[in-house]
């Protein structure tokens, strides 16, 4: 999971711009997160519109026309859709926005913003820290003791943790990753997803789903098949430091060693690595494939057929609303079938 997301381009950027930063702010400084959907919902989809919006009336029908109904009703219930209309109008006339210039201005909200794009701290934490009177990253150094591993190890790398990974560098570390699994066991399959795998032209981390033929929903846990490959992948000097290792997830940190054509060291960057049953592999893909928005999208239409869609299975859903048993699943494209879906690419799912 990475904590920047890429900045999107579009003939209306002042707007989702703007859109995307009330977003963080909801989520940071308030942990209003259906504020922070609505606003990362309304961004993307006038990030998509083709033509220079020139009135919050515009934007709003655009809006409308777009999200089907149950989104619809998360933004009106928020009273975000009509507020959304407000903002653009104002920016639109004025060039800024005057709540997004007071948030920026206050203490409170600038610094929990701040603290919250150190990774293993979030809403929470930062909001204690601040409380403390810890706002900065000079001040996360003095008390560094107060810090967990996690927090520690986002300290340590926090510039290089903010550098996006070029897709260049994505594909080396894909090629080096998918090569040393097949020299621990050749019945590995593994997938880099998230923005990757959309075809993005730089990622904010890596996103490795990992399974194994022998390793289903019925048998038994087998967290030595994740434990080998984070293992192995430090004997090699890649992976550099662990923030967390269960049974089925990693999270850490890795670099890629410069070859001698490479003039400058690589940088440290983020990697997460998920261990899936075999039978639960294509719904984990998907899902980590993303985007988020377009597995809400997708979320919410399996519900429209019938069904309940998540990271792990896809079930139907009997009359009464109770899920039944997963369905089999070989494939993404069985689950856009089970829901009748229209197949996409995964470079077609931004949203
Ligand atoms: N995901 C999701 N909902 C979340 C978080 C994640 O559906 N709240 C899924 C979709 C994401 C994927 O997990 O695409 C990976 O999460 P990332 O935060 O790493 O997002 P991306 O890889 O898409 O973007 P980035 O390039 O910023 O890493
Ligand atoms: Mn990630
Ligand atoms: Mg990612």
């Amino acid at each position: 999971m990475s904590k920047r997301k890429a900045p999107q381009e579009s003939l209306n950027e002042g707007i989702t711009d703007f859109l995307v930063e009330l977003a963080n702010y909801e989520k940071n400084v308030n942990r209003a997160i259906h504020k922070y959907n609505a606003y990362r919902k309304a961004a993307s989809t006038i990030a998509k519109y083709p033509n220079k919006i020139k009135s919050g009336e515009e934007a709003k029908k655009l809006l409308k026309k777009i999200t089907n109904f149950l989104q619809l009703f998360t933004i009106l219930q928020d009273g975000v859709g009509a507020k959304i209309a407000e903002k653009i109008d104002e920016f639109l006339q004025t060039g800024k926005l005057r709540k997004l210039e007071k948030i920026r201005n206050d203490d409170t909200s600038s610094s929990i913003n701040f603290l919250t794009r150190v990774t293993g701290i979030g809403p929470a934490a930062a909001r204690k820290f601040f409380e403390e009177g810890v706002k900065t990253l000079d001040d996360l150094k003095k008390v560094e003791h107060k810090l967990n591993h996690h927090q520690k190890i986002g300290l340590k790398y926090f510039e290089e943790f903010e550098k996006r990974i070029p897709r260049a560098e994505m594909e080396k570390m894909e090629t080096l990753i998918l090569g040393e699994l097949t020299e621990i066991d050749t019945e590995y399959i593994g997938t880099i997803c998230g923005s990757y795998r959309r075809g993005a032209a730089s990622s904010g981390d890596i996103d490795i789903l990992l399974t194994h033929p022998k390793y289903t929903s019925q048998t038994e846990k087998q967290p030595k098949l994740l434990h080998a490959v984070v293992e192995h992948l430090e004997s090699v000097g890649f992976v550099t430091d662990t923030l967390s290792k269960g049974d089925t997830k990693f999270m850490g940190v890795c670099q890629l060693q410069p070859s001698d054509d490479d003039e400058e060291e690589y940088l440290h960057r983020r990697i997460d690595i998920r261990l899936i049953p075999k039978d639960q592999y294509y719904c984990g893909v998907l899902y980590f494939t993303g985007s988020d928005i377009f597995n809400k999208n997708m979320r919410t239409h399996a519900l429209e057929k019938g069904f309940t869609l998540n990271e792990y299975t896809i079930r139907p859903l009997g009359v009464t609303g109770v899920a039944g048993e997963p369905l089999l699943v070989d494939s993404e494209k069985d689950i856009f079938d089970y829901i009748q879906y229209k197949y996409r690419e995964p470079k077609d799912r931004s949203e």
